[in-house]
């Protein structure tokens, strides 16, 4: 995507447009499953089971329905990692997940119905809602959830989740 932002909610392409592979977002450690919504309980159960994601809630973002919608919004669209991985299923509707490739340049990923996306703990990234300003989604995660959100400063960099999720992605 485009390095300047003008709107958030927009595709935000790059002149001309650049596309990512799947295989180069797993080389950043996002795994990505399409479970179509006619499936959802059961392809949800077997993921959960398989990756061991024992707690899940969800989440409206829309600016009817979710409150402090626009300090929500806000937060999620700045760049941030967690200690945690930040595994969602977009429910109905859709929006953008931003990561950081290596050469820490912005990749968007557009999620749609049916998309499960999984972040890993310590990658740089952000979130926001797309034109259509709505996602249901559920997020799931292991053991007592953490949220927190770190935003990237001088600080962040030192984490040690981060040096964990850079040595995974490097090899190094
Ligand atoms: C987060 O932590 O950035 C989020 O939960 C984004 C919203 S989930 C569609
Ligand atoms: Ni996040």
């Amino acid at each position: 995507m485009s390095d300047e932002v003008d709107d958030q909610r927009s595709e935000c392409h790059k002149c001309p447009p650049e596309h990512c592979s799947l295989e180069k977002l797993s080389e950043v450690g996002v795994f990505y499953r399409h479970i179509p919504t006619q499936n959802k309980t059961e392809g949800l159960e077997k993921v959960c089971a398989q990756q061991g994601y024992d707690y899940r809630d969800e989440i409206v973002i829309n600016r009817e329905k979710l409150p402090n919608y626009e300090e929500k919004i806000k937060s999620f669209f700045e760049e941030h990692l967690h200690t945690d991985d930040e595994a969602r299923y977009v429910a109905e509707g859709s929006g953008y997940f931003d990561v950081r490739d290596k050469q820490d340049r912005w990749v968007r990923i557009l999620s749609e119905e049916g998309d499960l996306l999984v972040l890993p703990a310590g990658i740089y990234h952000r979130f926001t809602v797309d034109s259509n300003d709505f996602i249901h989604a559920i997020r799931l995660f292991k053991g007592v959830p953490v949220w927190t959100p770190y935003n990237r400063d001088e600080q962040t960099d030192k984490m040690s989740i981060r040096h964990e999720y850079v040595g995974k992605s490097t090899g190094a």
